[in-house]
């Protein structure tokens, strides 16, 4: 899978891009994640990339020749252009798993009050928002999508199985976890998880992945 990033802070994706899962997934090859400068397509002297809004207003707008400059040099016919904006249709487990299903995604990072809406209506495919919540910009909205949809390539995760098991796959969020010690300032590790009846745990688990849901997230169930 190849996801193209269009920027104006490249070098906000290089840790992330470098580190942990993300970072393997990237030094293997199963995703090629290249990330391009805004800027190189600025206009005029000093590379200008936004503007005044039209009507008024505070702020600034992105203007959309370098955008659909930058877009259009990376394009290909099978590509999947993705806006990252405050207004997009929420992110949500689905939504990765389709995602993760292009072969090539490229990922326009708005920042601003926003982007020029001709970018919408006519380069891009899909307009993303990852929560109900304003952002500075897309870039961070980015890595977040980068993440997930890398998650589910496979081979990315040591253990394929885990992918169907874990919380929002199901429609649950996840049951409590435990590691050693079995005694910690006090507090015991539920009897049953040490038991060795793996029936029992599974049933435990399912009743408290049930219960955690119905208290927090009552609309998953
Ligand atoms: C962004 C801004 C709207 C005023 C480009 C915010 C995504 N889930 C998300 N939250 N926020 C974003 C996001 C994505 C791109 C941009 N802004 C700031 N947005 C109104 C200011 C600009």
């Amino acid at each position: 899978m190849k996801i193209d990033v269009v920027t104006l802070f490249p070098e906000l994706f290089e840790t992330p891009l470098r580190t942990s899962l993300l970072g393997k997934a990237v030094a293997s090859g199963v995703v090629d994640v290249g990330v391009h400068d805004l800027r190189e397509h600025g206009l005029g002297k000093h590379r200008s990339v936004d503007d005044e809004p039209y009507g008024g207003g505070a702020g600034m707008v992105m203007r959309p020749e370098p955008i659909f400059d930058a877009v259009e040099v990376l394009k290909e016919p099978d590509s999947h252009v993705v806006l990252l904006s405050a207004r997009g249709h929420r992110l949500d487990h689905a939504r990765v798993e389709q995602l993760s299903q292009h072969r090539h995604v490229i990922l326009i990072c708005g920042r601003y009050e926003g982007v020029d809406e001709r970018v919408a209506e006519h380069l891009v495919d899909d307009e993303i928002s990852i929560g109900d919540y304003v952002l500075a910009g897309g870039e961070v909205a980015a890595l977040v999508v980068i993440e997930a949809v890398t998650r589910m390539i496979p081979g990315v995760l040591g253990n394929p199985s885990s992918l169907e098991t874990e919380s929002h796959s199901r429609g649950l969020l996840e049951h409590p976890h435990y590691t050693r010690p079995a005694e910690f300032r006090g507090w015991k590790v539920p009897d049953v998880l040490l038991s060795g009846d793996h029936a029992e745990v599974e049933r435990w688990r399912h009743e408290h992945a049930k219960e955690v849901t119905r208290r927090r997230r009552p609309d998953l169930g």
